[in-house]
């Protein structure tokens, strides 16, 4: 049998009997970020439902508020380190509010709103930060992944929970969301590669928040936008005004839609930025202008639903007090329970890290127990001679 006369062969054929596989054009994202606030207006057709961005609103509030109470715990001491979503709060409100029960989500360390937005308590999602315990939630009741730090690494445990969902017929739908720095690892390119051939019930959202660390995007990638990533792998790539949050919402909506529908995966890219340093440890004065920043400012995603809503008359002072009350009663809540010294077990360290623990860490365990026995003895003798 020669090489043509294989089955699949068609797939080998000649130059001149060349097509694309898939028409490339319906794959192609919208040639500029999709909007739906300050658009419409109050007399727009396709306005985003007034009850839905009122909410929307809320958790905004809530959502900035929380990210100066968790800074301000930086300061304090009470938290080891806390990469800010300000700025980014449409994003992680649209990811942590489109879900169902049954989906996954699956975060990065910045994407801590996202997980609150789910109804994570804050004092649980933030315990990695602490620098308390590999992980404060139960991913199994919260369908909340671990915060992953090694870059892109949630994306591939995504497609693989989707996958399998798939195969045994659930319709549940994995959410993931990583940086815009991300996208340059080999984790997202396997990712969205098995992702797109598998079809797999994963929604991908990238927020470009203009800088990977101190790396701005254009020392990042050549793609035309990263959304555009989306073609190669053969899945639709979005993009979306990051900051405006009933667009995200919107866009992530139908993505997830076409997931469970078995339509398979989309890439969406929320253009965004990152208000603040990368972390309380960076110093972001030294890559980027304060002029930058203030023109990002204006296009902050409280500002386009506060003006949204009071222009369509759903909004006025008194409601804005309320939310901000509201939030500042949440802010309070955290404060005090992070405020509380943590009861913590040095040897849990060891806790579940492998079904099976190694050798290595066997020894390193005796060795911790040897010594905080050590140190159990010596603070007894040195209480004894105090007294
Ligand atoms: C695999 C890996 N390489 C390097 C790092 C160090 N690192 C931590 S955050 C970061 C920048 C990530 O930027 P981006 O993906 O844009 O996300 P952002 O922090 O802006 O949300 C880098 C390089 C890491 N955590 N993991």
């Amino acid at each position: 049998m020669t090489v043509l006369e294989q089955p699949g062969a068609h797939r080998l054929a000649p130059p001149a009997a060349w097509r694309p596989r898939l028409d490339p054009a319906p794959l192609l994202p919208d040639e500029r970020p999709h909007r739906l606030l300050g658009v419409g207006g109050s007399s727009g057709s396709d306005a985003p439902d007034g009850e839905l961005l009122r909410r929307l609103y809320g958790l905004l509030v809530r959502g900035r508020r929380y990210n100066e109470q968790a800074t301000a715990l930086t300061k304090q001491g009470r938290l080891a380190v806390y990469p800010s979503s300000t700025g980014q709060e449409a994003a992680q409100v649209a990811a942590g509010d489109v879900l169902e029960e049954r989906d996954w989500l699956f975060p990065s360390y910045r994407d801590t709103l996202a997980a609150v937005t789910r109804g994570l308590d804050p004092v649980e999602v933030l315990s990695l930060l602490r620098g308390d315990w590999h992980n404060g939630y139960d991913p199994r009741t919260t369908h909340v992944a671990p915060l992953c730090t090694p870059l892109a690494t949630q994306l591939p445990h995504a497609v693989g929970l989707a996958h399998a969902a798939r195969l045994r017929g659930e319709d549940t739908v994995a959410l993931a969301m990583v940086g815009d720095g991300g996208t340059s690892e080999g984790d997202f390119h396997e990712a969205l590669n098995f992702a797109a051939v598998w079809q797999a019930p994963a929604v991908f959202l990238v927020q470009n928040n203009g800088f990977a660390i101190s790396v701005p995007l254009e020392k990042q990638t050549a793609a035309p936008s990263l959304a555009h990533k989306a073609v190669g792998y053969g899945m639709p790539g979005r993009l979306v005004d990051g900051n405006d949050v009933a667009a995200v919402r919107e866009v992530l909506a139908e993505a997830v839609e076409r997931a469970r529908a078995g339509g398979g995966p989309t890439l969406v890219e929320a253009v965004t930025y990152r208000l603040e340093a990368h972390t309380n440890a960076d110093d972001a004065t030294r890559y980027r202008s304060a002029e930058e920043v203030e023109a990002w400012r204006a296009h902050d995603p409280l500002l386009l639903v506060e003006r949204e809503l009071r222009a369509r008359k759903l909004l006025d002072d008194a409601g804005v007090r309320e939310a901000r009350e509201d939030a500042d009663r949440m802010a309070a809540g955290l404060r005090d329970r992070m405020n509380r010294e943590p009861e913590l077990a040095p040897t849990d360290l060891f806790a579940e890290v492998y079904a099976e623990p190694t050798q290595q860490l066997r020894q390193q365990e005796q060795q911790l127990r040897a010594e905080l026995r050590a140190e159990a003895e010596s603070d007894g003798t040195a209480g004894g001679a105090q007294r």
